[in-house]
């Protein structure tokens, strides 16, 4: 527990107990699972000219890396937007193959719209089985200010095949991943400009913590925080209610693209019972009302789905 009622994740099992009007306590977890492979190798474009076997697939726009991302420039004004417009993809080892056997969960990336709003960002991977793609379309990005994505890889929920796949194509397709990248759709409307950095797959933590704020690499990415900034960091805090004569209410710092589980329990250690899920971010913070805490001991979770 820090000061101020500010709870951060330390490592996996981070518990933390505080004290209001009555004695409960508060526990944020993330779900892991884990293996290993070639998960947690960020690919930063950090040597200016290499592209790094990253590939772009359209001849309306030209990618350069002019030192530590991915510079995709549509120089002119083409016709109407297009499914087809850009795709921005590798097929190295690095991010190819089995990601059932790597224990692939979710991919991290940064994405950029520079000077327009494209007409939609999809994130999409095939599989070397009968080339099927799976895509999944993403939250318009910002316009001139990275946009964190954490894409959750590891559930056919949400992925869209248009060859008509289901779960099992999308559990077998997953074991044989061929090509990973980015779809644009452009606005149309003007001179257009993309940029992707810090590309990674996660699976593993590693327990690498770069800021020294408690929270490793891996959940910083998994919460949307930046790993890289010591006073961002997934954070929770409770209140009781002040408009109620019973209740806690839950907050937390929440991120773009991102849902979130509410879980309680009244022991520890034992076992606890979600409240709500699929809660979606309502950035940057979330409020959760637990009106049905009535004064005994509770204790919380807070998942990041
Ligand atoms: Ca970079
Ligand atoms: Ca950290
Ligand atoms: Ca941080």
């Amino acid at each position: 527990m820090t000061r101020n009622g500010i709870y951060k994740v330390a490592g996996l099992r981070g518990l933390f107990i505080a004290r209001l009007s009555f004695v409960f306590a508060l526990l944020l977890v993330f779900c892991f699972s884990a293996i290993a492979a070639d998960t947690g190798v960020m690919e930063s474009w950090d040597i200016a000219g290499q592209m790094k076997n990253w590939v772009l697939d359209t001849t309306k726009a030209s990618m350069s890396n002019p030192g530590g991302y991915l510079d995709v420039l549509f120089p002119t004004i083409y016709g109407p937007p297009s499914p087809d417009d850009a795709n921005i993809y590798t097929v190295t080892n690095t991010y190819i193959g089995n990601y059932v056997a790597a224990g692939v969960t979710h991919v991290s990336f940064k994405f950029m719209a520079k000077n327009v709003e494209p007409s939609f960002v999809w994130f999409c991977w095939r599989s070397a089985v009968g080339g099927r793609e799976w895509y999944r379309v993403l939250p318009t990005p910002s316009v001139n200010e990275w946009t964190n994505y954490t894409v959750n890889i590891a559930s056919s929920a949400g992925w869209i095949n248009s060859a008509g796949g289901g779960a099992a194509e999308f559990q077998s397709d997953s074991a044989s991943v061929s090509w990973i990248g980015v779809r644009i759709m452009r606005r149309a409307s003007d001179i257009e400009h993309y940029l992707l950095d810090d590309f990674v797959l996660l699976g593993v933590d590693d327990g690498t913590d770069s800021d020294h704020d408690g929270m490793s690499d891996y959940a910083e990415r998994r919460a949307g925080s930046d790993p890289d900034d010591p006073d961002s960091f997934f954070k929770a805090r409770m209140e009781a209610n002040s408009s109620a004569s019973s209740g806690i209410v839950l907050k937390w710092n929440s991120m773009t693209n991102r849902t979130y589980t509410v879980l309680r329990g009244e022991e520890l250690p034992g076992s606890f019972n979600p409240l709500s899920s699929g809660i979606p971010a309502t950035i940057p913070e979330n409020t959760y009302d637990d009106t049905t805490a009535t004064g005994s001991v509770y204790f919380y979770k807070v998942i990041v789905e």
